[in-house]
């Protein structure tokens, strides 16, 4: 499973306190918890600085990668926002998060996605919106990761968001999340799939329980990357749990192992 670390989100309060404050080690230090935890990529967003987005998430990049050297995962829907921080970047390895079907935002991003060679998320969405049915977000999908392809872009460096819509205004909402990626798995059998989990369960009480059973369920129908809190650690221990159950680790290695360790 790619783990992509969701906490540096200026969304979150203490976190764009910190930002505003220039506080170095506040940040490095989540980011090293979430590096720990076992985040693959460390997702930065400074989104509620309108102004300033680009100067912000560029020094953001710069204390991640002094703290951690891990890879980013570089959260904007500022094209310049995403530039600075890949001019500061220095992994190899890089996801900008995100690329759409919007035309507009496509044209915008590809040539960064080309220049600095990174991966891709690749929102299932276009001009309308997050669309309401699956056939829907499988024509983007399918639009997407042919034209990403045509630009060189390697399979395994896209990875389809099927993108998630709260339970609380869509009964279906769960179901239709699932069996998109059921369909993007059995249609792109190499294309990485990962969404954001908490959008599931927004405006309902214990939110993580929803979370964790979205989590297993995801996991099931083929999703092997996921937008979470790596810190929670209910959620990791049940992510190892299905990954055992579902034939996605081998000998329960991975749960064994971190059993061993006190993370399960
Ligand atoms: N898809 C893609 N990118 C995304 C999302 C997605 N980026 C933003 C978001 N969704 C994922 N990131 C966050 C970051 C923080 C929170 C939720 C999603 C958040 N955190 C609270 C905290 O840490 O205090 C509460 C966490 C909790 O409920 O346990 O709310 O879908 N491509």
């Amino acid at each position: 499973m790619i783990i992509i670390g969701e906490k540096l989100n200026s969304t979150i309060k203490e976190i764009q306190i910190a930002i505003e404050n220039a506080d170095r080690g506040g940040l490095a230090s989540i980011a090293k918890g979430q590096y720990a935890a076992g985040a693959s990529y460390i997702d930065i967003n400074a989104g509620m600085f309108v102004e300033d987005e680009p100067e912000k998430l560029a020094w953001m990049a710069t204390v991640v990668q002094e703290a951690t050297g891990a890879p980013l995962s570089i959260d904007s829907p500022n094209t310049q926002a995403i530039r600075r921080a890949l001019e500061v970047n220095t992994n190899p390895d890089v996801l900008i998060n995100s690329i759409n079907g919007e035309p507009k935002r496509f044209a915008e991003i590809l040539p960064l996605v080309v220049e600095y060679d990174t991966s891709v998320i690749a929102l299932c969405m276009g001009t309308a919106g997050i669309p309401e049915t699956v056939l829907e977000r499988m024509e983007i999908a399918e639009k997407l990761v042919e034209d990403l392809s045509k630009a060189g872009v390697r399979q395994d460096k896209i990875f389809l968001d099927p993108l998630v819509l709260p339970l609380s205004t869509g009964t279906q909402n769960g179901n239709v999340v699932l069996e998109t990626i059921r369909q993007l798995r059995v249609e792109f059998p190499k294309v990485h799939i990962a969404c954001g989990l908490s959008n599931i369960s927004f405006h309902l009480p214990a939110r993580k329980l929803i979370n964790q059973a979205f989590l297993v369920a995801a996991i099931y129908a083929g999703m092997d990357g996921a937008i979470l809190d790596p810190l929670d650690q209910r959620l990791m221990s049940m992510l190892y749990a299905s990954e055992a159950l579902f034939g996605k680790d081998n000998h329960c290695k991975t749960y064994l192992k971190k059993f061993r360790d006190g993370e399960v």
